[in-house]
C-alpha cells in the first residue's frame, strides 16, 4: 500500500516535470519567435531591402562602417610612369605596416613594377595600359623596384622603396 502511493507520487512528480518542460519549450518558442520578428521589423530599412531597393542603399551608409578594414592603417597611394627606360617616381617612402597601392602606367613600351624583396608586382602593360598593385609594406628596409623586362632592369628602370 505504502509501495504503490510511493509510485503514485513520483508518478505525479514526473507529469509535472514533463508539463514544466513543454510549458517552458513553448513559451521559449514564443519568445525566440517574437525576437525573430521584432529583428526582421527593424531591418527592412537596412539588410532586407538592399538587395531589391538600390535606392536604399544610400540610406543605411552607417552599416558595416566601423567594420571597414581600411580603417586600420592609411593607404599610401602612388602613381608610376614607366618608359624606356626609368620610371617617373624614383623613390617611394612608406611607413611600416602601411597599405600601398602603385597605380603603373606605361607611357612608351612594355613594362612592369616589381619589388626586390617583397614578390610583388604588377602585370606587364603596353603603351597607354596601366596596372595597380596593393601590398602590405610589412618589412623594415630599403628595397629596389624595377622593371623585369627583358634587360630594362639593367638599362636604368629601378628606384627605391623604403620602408620605415
Ligand atoms: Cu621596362
Amino acid at each position: 500500500m505504502k509501495h504503490t502511493y510511493t509510485n503514485q507520487g513520483n508518478s505525479l512528480i514526473i507529469i509535472l516535470i514533463v508539463l514544466g518542460v513543454i510549458i517552458g519549450g513553448v513559451l521559449y518558442y514564443k519568445g525566440a519567435k517574437s525576437e525573430k520578428d521584432a529583428l526582421e521589423a527593424s531591418l527592412p530599412s537596412s539588410f532586407a531591402d538592399t538587395n531589391t531597393s538600390p535606392v536604399m542603399e544610400n540610406a543605411s551608409p552607417e552599416i558595416g562602417a566601423e567594420d571597414t578594414m581600411m580603417e586600420a592603417a592609411p593607404l599610401k597611394e602612388f602613381a608610376v610612369e614607366g618608359k624606356n627606360f626609368e620610371f617617373s617616381v624614383k623613390e617611394i617612402r612608406v611607413a611600416k605596416d602601411d597599405f600601398v597601392r602603385v597605380n603603373f602606367t606605361s607611357m612608351d613600351g612594355t613594362h612592369d613594377w616589381r619589388v626586390s624583396g617583397y614578390d610583388v608586382g604588377t602585370a606587364v602593360v603596353d603603351t597607354g595600359k596601366s596596372s595597380s598593385i596593393d601590398f602590405k609594406a610589412d618589412t623594415v628596409g630599403t628595397f629596389e623596384f624595377y622593371c623585369s623586362v627583358g634587360s630594362h632592369r639593367q638599362m636604368g628602370m629601378v628606384g627605391k622603396l623604403i620602408v620605415e
